[in-house]
């Protein structure tokens, strides 16, 4: 039994309240509550509000509502603790989802759980003394690179600005959900592709390819309420003995940090930002969201955090990473951005900044396009021994070219032929 970080706040979840967005006391007095409503851009992992003021020392209500379909968490960090933080998640692995993604590590004023899709968390905290930005982040592995937001604490006395909202503009990822008819089994399109940042199913893929991954640890059980570990009694198998052991979850098998990407019914990919590859790639539907998200809309968390695959592969990665040359660090994942309506991902090995993008067939095979920023050459890139006759690989325009065919395999997980899965085709 240990303690979780005494800098984790209080929290305090409590019925659905209304607020207007973003409200909050203007030169509120450090004796007033200062009342804030954060939103989720939804399927942008995005906050909604970019920055708010606060005046040191002042109570903070801040109203954190998850208007989006996948998890999320709001947490608030010291000015320069983002970096470690950041590392202490990164190790968590699959034990992130039950710890909410908060490590026990110093830096953190303040943070919620992980909220399911639809919930809502009245975070309250008392305003650090000191002056100073704090940003907050979703922790949730892959969001912080665009869900973020800074929190400026003022001295008393200073006007404070009213809230910053996001420019972005909400229309690609709710047209594909609106497409999907059905939010717990999502469908992009094949032009505008849905991105989900979420945990994916593990197809029994080479362990090779996680190499850089905390793949299958199980998690050991939490309570939020008392910020303990949960233990259960257990027989010592040789004195006999009762004792406390930790209560332990399972590990699921599955790819925390992945970006799953659904251009339609047709075409699917999972590309991880851990490892910085294309995983796999299937057809035939996306992800059956019921184990994840639950069965309906704010039922609770589910049991299982791995949502199904539906569908079959028609492409697996396998061996080490293909960019690496020699003793190479692991690759660090630097975000993506729509390009021509799909994402193209950005990441670094070592010096060298990579940009990767996938562009589908609609009937057979489909492209990996690789460029080496900065660099007049194509890079170097090592077909895994499996792939040698499925890949085909040209240098164009200073990129690589890797044309790849279909190899299908038999059936992941079929389709649930229940009213709810209904599925529009685009
Ligand atoms: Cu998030």
């Amino acid at each position: 039994m240990k303690p979780l970080s005494r800098l984790l706040p209080l929290l305090v979840l409590v019925p659905a309240l209304v607020q207007p967005a973003a409200a909050f006391a203007k030169n509120a007095a450090a004796t007033e509550t200062a009342k804030v409503s954060i939103k989720v851009l939804p399927g942008l992992v995005r906050f909604e509000t970019t920055r708010f003021d606060v005046t040191a020392g002042a109570a903070v209500e801040l109203t954190f509502s998850n208007d989006c379909v996948m998890p999320h968490n709001l947490v608030i960090l010291k000015p320069d603790a983002e970096p470690a933080v950041i590392a202490a998640v990164n190790t968590m692995g699959l034990e992130g989802m039950e710890k909410n993604f908060v490590p026990v590590v110093p830096g953190i004023v303040a943070a919620t759980k992980l909220l399911a899709p639809t919930k809502k968390e009245v975070l309250e905290f008392t305003a650090p003394e000191m002056e100073g930005e704090y940003p907050y982040v979703c922790t949730f592995p892959g969001h912080w690179f665009t869900m973020r937001g800074v929190m400026r604490v003022r001295a008393a006395g200073v006007k404070l600005d009213s809230a910053q909202k996001s420019t972005e503009k909400v229309v690609q990822v709710e047209d594909a959900l609106k497409n999907s008819g059905m939010t717990h089994k999502p469908l992009g399109t094949f032009e505008r592709p849905l991105v989900m940042r979420t945990f994916a199913p593990d197809p029994d893929l080479d362990p090779v390819v996680f190499a850089h991954h905390g793949v299958g640890k199980d998690a050991v059980k939490y309570d939020p309420a008392t910020r303990l570990d949960i233990t259960k009694k257990e027989k010592d198998p040789v004195t006999g003995v009762e004792r406390e052991v930790p209560a332990v979850i399972k590990a699921e098998k599955g790819v925390a940090g992945a970006i799953a990407v659904n251009h339609g019914p047709d075409f699917s990919y999972v590309w991880d930002s851990t490892e910085c590859r294309l995983l796999y790639v299937w057809r035939g539907g996306f992800l059956d969201m019921d184990t994840y998200w639950g069965k309906e809309p704010g039922s609770g968390r589910p049991k299982m955090y791995i949502p199904l695959l539906m569908g079959h592969l028609v492409y697996r990665a396998s061996g080490p990473t293909p960019q690496a040359l020699g003793t190479d660090p692991a690759p660090v994942f630097l975000g993506y951005k729509m390009e021509g309506g799909a994402p193209e991902f950005r990441y670094r090995i070592g010096a060298r900044t990579y940009r990767e993008k996938v562009v589908p067939s609609p009937k057979d095979g489909f492209e990996l396009r690789v460029t080496l920023e900065g660099a007049a050459s194509a890079p170097a890139w090592k077909v895994a021994p499996a792939d040698v006759d499925a890949v085909r690989v040209r240098e164009e325009s200073g990129g690589l070219v890797l044309s790849i065919k279909d190899r299908p395999e038999p059936p992941q997980q079929k389709a649930k032929q229940s009213s709810e899965a209904k599925i529009k085709k685009p």
